[in-house]
């Protein structure tokens, strides 16, 4: 028998990440639709969650977080979805790359690349996990750029080479996007593109590619999860390619919890 609940064992929080994130937003939906009134979701980054989840899954504390897949956690820890049955977190979504209006007239090059770049959560995940060993993320990208040329081939098949010519992309520091923005860097400047990336919150991301201060985003997470700021911007980015399926989020805990649906977090 339990002798404490859920709730008191992890003090009634979910440990999040940063506050713009799509999934904060879907954890507040959760909250409500869940009624589960005496939690909070605590905001912080990724790295900081990965953190809190390591401490905890070190000593088999419970702990209960806002995960998503693709992410280096599933393969370093036994983790598992907690059970959406009300569909706070939607279900089968996507990573579509955005880019601002104007962008196929102006960077046509580049415009079919970031339309022919499409990879897998296994793909993603060799970067991830090298990274989180240590390994720097460009150092990282190159080593999977070298070893997947045939991949690369289809991204920029058919593709003339550049001279120089500017692109920015715009990314958040979530793990995946880390990986994907790093990669794509290197493509396009083997294409002879110079390239910036840059990293901003969630909120100002949609923002730059909708007022085109950045030319895209490879990290536009839909239909559900960014759906806010998709709507928000309606009309002012446009919408290129999916650079990955089957992709997830919800909540997250360790297979040694014994619950196994956001209902159980009630009792
Ligand atoms: N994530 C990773 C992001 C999208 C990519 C799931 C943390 C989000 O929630 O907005």
């Amino acid at each position: 028998a339990k002798t404490e609940s859920v709730g008191k064992s992890v003090k009634y929080k979910i440990t999040g990440i940063d506050p713009g994130a799509g999934i904060m937003e879907a954890t507040e939906r959760a909250i409500e639709e869940y009624e589960l009134t005496d939690w909070d979701l605590v905001s912080g980054s990724s790295a900081a969650m990965t953190a809190a989840l390591k401490k905890a899954y070190d000593k088999e504390d419970p702990i209960i977080i806002t995960g998503w897949t693709p992410h280096w956690k599933f393969s370093k820890y036994d983790l598992k979805y907690l059970e959406d049955p009300k569909g706070a977190y939607g279900g089968a979504e996507e990573i579509r790359t955005i880019g601002r209006t104007g962008l196929e007239k102006d960077l046509p090059e580049a415009y079919q690349i970031l339309q022919q770049f499409k990879w897998t959560e296994e793909d993603m995940g060799t970067i991830m996990v090298a990274i989180e060993e240590g390994e720097k993320p460009e150092v990282a990208a190159q080593a999977w750029v070298d070893d997947n040329a045939d991949k690369v081939a289809e991204w920029t098949d058919g593709v003339e080479k550049v001279d120089g010519d500017k692109i920015k992309l715009a990314y958040v520091a979530w793990d995946s996007e880390i990986a994907s923005h790093n990669v794509m860097k290197i493509v396009l400047e083997d294409m002879g593109y110079n390239v910036t990336l840059t990293q901003v919150e969630a909120g100002p991301m949609w923002t730059a590619v909708a007022d085109g201060s950045a030319d895209a985003t490879l990290a536009a997470w839909l239909p559900i999860t960014h759906k806010t700021y998709a709507d928000k911007y309606e009309g002012k980015f446009e919408e290129i390619g999916v650079n990955m399926e089957g992709v997830k989020i919800g909540l997250v805990v360790p297979n040694y919890m014994d619950i196994d649906s956001i209902e159980d977090l009630k009792e």
